[in-house]
């Protein structure tokens, strides 16, 4: 195969981006952001009607003011606008999940087709009780209000979470895989993790089609010795992901949705992360995002979006995520240790295989990603936009410590003030792309 070897001298070329994106910062929706998108937004700042221009608020702090009008001066003056990224609750169409039907593919356990479940018990929260119904033998369940403990040495059981609790929890320790369901759950726990599986086999977690359900936990955490419990959704073992029904997790003590395993969320689930604490969604063995919408925001500083200690795919889906936080600074014995916030942290390979992923921080020294290994992109639609200052750390929009090879699909990565892309192994683009600009601030490859 013939590569392109990008040179990182900067060139400039005038190919259009595709016209589907919109800028920061265009105002008037002409595509281009320039002196007319600021008599356009002073116009609407004067009427004082912003409701009826998404695009206003251009500093994107929820309201439309003359700070908009400053920060849309700068964007013109002084540098190339950056594509908007915001977060989108859109439901998404995607092709029917193909269940792994290969007793010897690794990924085969993780359909919850291929598993079956014989006992049911269902725990309903009601405020500061809740109901169980269902005991198998083998499983034994305490309640102390509506905080719910279970332990279990049976296999093949399935829990179906339902009602609501603002001082409740649900515990388990379980011996076998097993499913939970969340059936229109609504459940708080101000002293800990919402969620908390202390077992390490696979959580088969299902969000029945039509249901909504909220997961929070408090800002401080009620630790037990030698067990973790590392976010509002917390689990040992791996977590997949599956069900048409949506999830919506709000973290201020911890992160959001964490496994000490790993991760897989099938398309057709919808999942919205709110995290003030640390990272969005963290796993230390793998996140694969097959298919399914998820919005990522994460304003807790030195925080990352989502933080993968093992392989990272994208195959599917559309994932957004956007950080806000600064960098956290430790002085140690060697000198200052800056941790900027990343969109997506990967420490090892990262694949991106198809599917929707925007990625955005907006703090200082905010890395769209920042990867510790190669990145390999063979399809999909990939928009990343670091647009913090540049303080304390570079806002870069890819830090690459591997090489980034990109074969088909689009890339679109943006710095407002540092590089675009940072990949110490080297950049390779095959043959057959429509379009590639770089700037100081950008680099688009189209195919
Ligand atoms: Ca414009
Ligand atoms: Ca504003
Ligand atoms: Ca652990």
């Amino acid at each position: 195969m013939k590569l392109k070897i990008l040179l990182f001298c900067m060139v400039a070329s005038l190919t259009a981006a595709a016209a589907t994106y919109t800028f920061v910062g265009d105002v008037n929706n002409d595509g281009e952001v320039n002196i007319a998108d600021v008599t356009s937004l002073v116009n609407i700042v004067l009427s004082e009607d912003a409701s009826s221009n998404a695009m206003a608020d251009v500093n994107e702090d929820d309201e439309v003011s003359v700070a908009d009008i400053t920060s849309l001066v700068n964007l013109v003056l002084d540098s190339e606008a950056p594509r908007k990224v915001t977060l989108d609750d859109s439901d998404l169409t995607e092709a029917a999940d193909v269940v792994e039907d290969d007793e010897d593919a690794p990924a085969y356990g993780d359909y919850i087709e291929n598993a079956s479940f014989t006992s049911t018990v269902t725990i309903t929260y009601d405020g500061n009780s809740a109901a169980v119904s269902g005991r198998p033998t083998g499983v034994s369940i305490t309640t102390s209000g509506a905080h719910v403990t279970v332990i279990s040495a049976i296999k093949n059981v399935k829990y179906v979470l339902t009602g609501s609790s603002s001082d409740g929890s649900f515990k388990i320790y379980s011996e076998k895989k097993f499913c939970l369901t969340l059936n229109g759950l609504d459940l708080t726990n101000p002293s800990g993790a919402a969620i908390n599986n202390q077992c390490g086999k696979t959580l088969y977690l299902v969000l029945p089609e039509g249901t909504d359900n909220h997961l929070a936990d408090g800002e401080t955490y009620t630790e037990v010795e030698l067990e973790d419990q590392k976010a509002a959704f917390f689990s040992e073992g791996q977590i997949i992901f599956s069900g048409k029904g949506r999830l919506n997790v709000d973290a201020v003590g911890k992160s959001g949705i964490t496994s000490d395993d790993y991760i897989r969320f099938r398309p057709g689930t919808h999942i919205n992360i709110n995290s003030s604490a640390n990272h969005g969604v963290k796993a230390n063995d793998g996140i694969f995002i097959d298919g399914g919408v998820l919005n990522i925001r994460v304003t807790a500083n030195g925080a990352k979006g989502i933080n993968c200690g093992g392989v990272m795919e994208v195959n599917g889906g559309r994932t957004t995520v956007i950080t806000t936080g600064a960098p956290v600074i430790e002085s140690t014995e060697l000198g200052n240790d800056t941790t900027s916030c990343a969109a997506l942290k990967a420490d090892t390979l990262l694949t991106i295989t198809g599917g929707t992923l925007c990625l955005k921080s907006s703090g200082d020294g905010g890395k769209g990603i920042n990867c510790n290994n190669n990145i390999v992109m063979t399809d999909g639609n990939v928009t990343i936009v670091a647009q913090g200052v540049k303080d304390l750390a570079a806002p870069k929009g890819v830090k690459c410590d591997g090489t980034l090879s990109v074969t088909s699909g689009a890339f679109y990565t943006y710095s407002s003030k540092s590089k675009p892309l940072d990949v110490a192994g080297g950049v390779t683009v095959s043959d057959g792309y429509r379009a590639y600009t770089e700037t100081e601030r950008s680099v688009n490859i189209e195919f």
